[in-house]
């Protein structure tokens, strides 16, 4: 029963990850600021589903920024909407602003 449920699950992952690859564009996600690595480039976020990326579930993650200015442009605590693309070691956010 497990194992059938898992086949399922990838089966929706990789073609959910498809989907992405072609709507990349445009899919805001919302977060929330958790932690901000200025040295390193890098901001943490929680999240709810974000089906562009292939993540169906809420998640805390690390994502690179594109723009070291995007972490100045924020700060711990922050709602955001933001949208990242997916690179060879890790999620990259390409836009973020402030939720109103
Ligand atoms: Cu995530």
């Amino acid at each position: 029963m497990n194992r059938i449920i898992g086949i399922t699950a990838a089966l929706a992952l990789s073609m959910g990850l498809a989907t992405a690859t072609l709507a990349a564009e445009g899919a805001a996600i919302s977060g929330e600021v958790k932690k901000i690595d200025e040295g390193a480039g890098k901001i943490t976020l929680r999240h709810g589903p974000a089906k562009s990326l292939g993540m169906e579930e809420p998640m805390t993650m690390v994502y690179r920024v594109k723009d070291p200015a995007m972490l100045k442009q924020v700060k711990v605590g922050d709602k955001v909407t933001f949208e990242a693309e997916e690179g060879t070691s890790g999620y990259t956010v390409t836009r973020m602003q402030k939720a109103k």
